[in-house]
């Protein structure tokens, strides 16, 4: 059992994964990014938040698209660093200057209740905190991770959620049990 109560798979930690993309065809490489993610050695979707569009926070550009993944994963959280980085490599992901537009910006936010300041990689997310963006979407799936304050703190940032937990073709919780169900229905496919 993990924090939530619910199973998890052997050895699976439950972790929660940023999804943003400003450039190309955002919500197509945010909904092929979290099958990438299912696609993962040893790893689940759990759930998905719902989609959500801002403008550029700390950053120029066209607005963003931006969601959460909740996975089960027995990968470490180095392995599913660069696993996050080779999906967003996949997706024609391209680095010209700190925070420049991206096709897809996968970030590993919370791993498990694990804190880890490493060279390459910080968990919690440094700046997950200060981003509603981050936030809103981490607090409909953990809110027990998500202070009050902090959410309190980033209301002034506007935000539009656009679509429910629907648009990343149906990874959702079934009845508590654990792993990534297929909900193909008609309602359910992106128009
Ligand atoms: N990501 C950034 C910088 N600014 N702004 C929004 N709205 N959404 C993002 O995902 C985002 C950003 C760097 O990762
Ligand atoms: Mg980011
Ligand atoms: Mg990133």
């Amino acid at each position: 059992m993990d924090s939530r109560g619910s199973p998890l798979a052997k050895g699976a930690t439950r972790a929660w994964v940023g999804l943003g993309a400003n450039l190309g065809q955002p919500q197509t490489a945010l909904r092929q990014a979290v099958h990438a993610l299912a696609a993962l050695p040893g790893t689940q979707v759990l759930r998905t938040s719902s989609l959500y569009r801002s403008a550029p926070v700390d950053a120029l550009g066209p607005d963003y698209l931006n969601a959460v993944a909740e996975i089960a994963t027995t990968l470490s959280p180095h392995a599913l660093l660069a696993a996050l980085q080779t999906i967003e490599q996949a997706a024609g992901r391209e680095r010209p200057y700190r925070n420049a537009p991206r096709t897809l910006d996968l970030d590993l936010l919370l791993y498990g209740t694990q804190h880890i300041a490493t060279p390459d990689l910080t968990v919690p997310h440094p700046r997950m905190f200060e981003r509603a963006f981050v936030l809103r979407p981490l607090a409909e799936l953990a809110p027990q991770h998500v202070p009050a304050q902090a959410l309190q703190a980033v209301q002034g940032q506007a935000m539009a959620r656009c679509q429910g937990a629907g648009w990343a073709d149906g990874f959702r919780v079934s009845g508590g049990k654990i792993g990534k169900k297929w909900l193909y229905r008609p309602s359910n496919k992106r128009k």
